[in-house]
């Protein structure tokens, strides 16, 4: 009896040290198998007595039995573990925050634009948009420009399909077109008024947007901004032009002791013309001369382009460049930074 507590002890310690259902499956075959220990006992009976194979029978059963148990409590147990490993190894950490969308923001330039457009409209100007491809007629002739102008060339303007050779399409150099097409429209609409001498509103817009010209270096890219205003009546001088103006650059730098500049300058649209140079009393920019716009007053041919007497009606015009005023504001000193679209530079104006 002995000799069976001995092998049914064995067993559980083999079947406990086995670390792997496998390691189990072969310490159970040195017991169970046909060649284990409990079959060679089994086989050991054919000779004992009627009387033996019954109580040596009896108690190898009971030991097989036992065996058999902590084979089946093993294997229950390396389960277990194995599904524990399992569900470890896949835990899912509901804990940890999720991925984020991180927020956008505007583009320094169009930050820029939306501050012009508030100054302006907050002195009366409406805000006018239209095609990037733009006819000749609206982009050059109807301004004045003369048909040898070295703007007109190749060079200096993209040309794009469509349009005849008479009439070209090309990708507007500045967004005074879109001051003209505002003008024609706001004359239609008040013709009779004009007609029959009460005259027409005035005309008061700006016209932000994007322009193409054939440049590109340090400070010029094919691809940058513009905004014109325009402001057409019977009583428009080139001191309202100076008035509006200077509380434009004063709200735009938040620097009311900045001082303004009219230098003569030649514009095909514009008669006189002057280009507007400020400078800051005070900050990093202060004492020197910077130039921020082009100016003058609408040229009469302009105005007759717009459908209206030039003798009647008379205004001026100004355009600037709001890439150039958004590295002023901010300090920046290369045109390239803002279009290169990097998050990195562009994330600091959030
Ligand atoms: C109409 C008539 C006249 C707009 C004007 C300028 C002078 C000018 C430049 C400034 C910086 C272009 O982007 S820039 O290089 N613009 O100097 N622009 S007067 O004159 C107009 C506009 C519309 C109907």
């Amino acid at each position: 009896m002995n000799e069976l507590n001995d092998i049914v002890a064995s067993a559980a310690q083999s079947f406990a040290q086995a670390a792997t259902p496998a390691e189990l499956e072969n310490a159970k075959a040195q017991f169970l198998g046909k060649s284990g220990r409990m079959t060679e006992l089994m086989k050991g009976m054919a000779a004992l007595s009627v009387e033996d194979k019954k109580t040596r029978g009896a108690a190898i059963n009971q030991a097989k039995q036992a065996i058999e148990a902590a084979l089946a409590a093993r294997r229950q147990a390396l389960a277990n573990a194995e599904l524990q490993a399992q569900l470890q190894a896949e835990a899912l950490d509901v804990s940890l925050p999720g991925r984020q969308r991180s927020q956008g923001g505007l583009h320094p330039v169009s930050l820029t634009l939306e501050r012009i457009e508030a100054i302006f409209g907050s002195m009366g100007f409406e805000v006018a948009q239209g095609p990037e491809i733009e006819t000749d007629w609206f982009n050059f002739t109807a301004l004045n420009t003369p048909e040898d102008h070295p703007a007109r060339s190749m060079h200096d303007t993209f040309y794009v399909e469509g349009g005849s050779a008479q009439a070209p399409n090309l990708l507007r150099t500045h967004t005074s077109p879109m001051q003209i097409r505002h003008a024609v429209q706001h004359v239609k609409k008040h013709l009779a008024a004009i007609d029959d001498g009460a005259g027409m509103p005035e005309i008061r817009v700006i016209a932000p947007g994007r322009t193409y010209r054939v440049d590109s270096d340090a400070t010029h890219s094919p691809m940058f901004h513009q905004c014109e205003g325009l402001w057409i009546g019977e009583n428009v001088s080139f001191k309202d032009l100076k008035v509006i103006f200077t509380a434009f650059c004063r709200t735009f730098f938040e620097s009311d002791d900045l001082v303004l500049r009219f230098r003569p300058s030649f514009f095909p649209f514009t008669e006189p013309s002057a280009e507007i140079d400020i400078q800051f009393v005070s900050g990093p920019l202060a004492g020197r001369w910077l130039e921020v716009a082009g100016s003058g007053q609408v040229h009469p041919n302009v105005v007759r382009n717009m459908g209206l007497d030039p003798e009647r009606y008379i205004g001026f015009a100004f355009g600037m460049g709001p890439d150039r005023l958004t590295m002023l504001r901010y300090g920046v000193n290369d045109l390239r930074l803002f279009f290169d679209g990097d998050i990195r530079f562009l994330s600091q104006f959030q």
